[in-house]
């Protein structure tokens, strides 16, 4: 019987995005179950019991919640292994993950909700607040752009998509959000080829049920 997958979310949250690309990447169908986090949804009790981080996204598969956008697009990759999300190679797989770690742990908890309420509460204003998100997402991409420097697109590392660009794409929402430049090295072609293709363009956060 197939599996079940009920994805907890929100429209605009970049690391929901991540996972709804790689269902989608994967052919798999998945319901919605939309939380807003303006209205702070994501901390009542009951969403806390299957995520006690109170943060989205949250994958129920078959009633057993996973947490950790990353840690779910690499579960569905072992569930689901086509199309793969990584290179066959040890090391070319090694240099995927590092690229997605430098979106994922460097960048975009830097410019997270909570961090930016933190930040406007230590006496920034909202110019400020967008200056700072704007600040970590520019150094973070310089740094994206230079991991993919002397590998062939039109992807991050080639002609297949992988985590890689699975993670930065939605980030480059948040880019345009803050009005940080992405026009380091190769970033926006890598966007321009992934938006091209129905799992990028149909799970934008545009194309939410939830969305305003
Ligand atoms: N590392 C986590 C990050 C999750 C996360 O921070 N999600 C944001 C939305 S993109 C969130 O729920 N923020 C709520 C808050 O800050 O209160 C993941 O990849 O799943």
């Amino acid at each position: 019987m197939a599996q079940e997958f009920v994805l907890h979310g929100y429209w605009r949250s970049t690391a929901t995005w991540r996972v709804r690309i790689a269902l989608a990447l994967k052919g798999v169908a998945w319901d919605t179950a939309p939380h807003d986090l303006r209205t702070g949804e994501q901390r009542a009790a009951k969403y806390l019991a299957l995520n006690p981080q109170g943060v989205v996204p949250t994958l129920v598969v078959d009633g057993e919640p996973l947490m950790q956008s990353m840690a779910i697009c690499e579960y569905l990759d072992e569930v689901h292994p086509q199309p793969p999300l990584f290179p066959a190679d040890p090391l070319a797989r090694a240099r995927v993950r590092a690229f997605a770690q430098v979106v994922a742990c460097e960048i975009h908890p830097l410019q997270n909700l909570k961090v930016l309420k933190a930040v406007k509460a230590l006496g920034q204003d909202q110019a400020g607040v967008d200056r700072w998100a704007a600040d970590v997402i520019e150094r973070g991409l310089e740094a994206c752009a230079a991991l993919i420097v002397g590998h062939d697109g039109p992807y991050c590392f080639g002609p297949q998509v992988t985590l890689a660009d699975v993670l930065l794409v939605p980030q480059l929402s948040n880019a345009r959000r803050f009005g940080a430049r992405f026009d380091q090295g190769r970033i926006a072609s890598v966007e321009a080829a992934c938006m091209a293709l129905p799992a990028f363009a149909d799970t934008s956060p545009a194309m939410q049920p939830d969305a305003d």
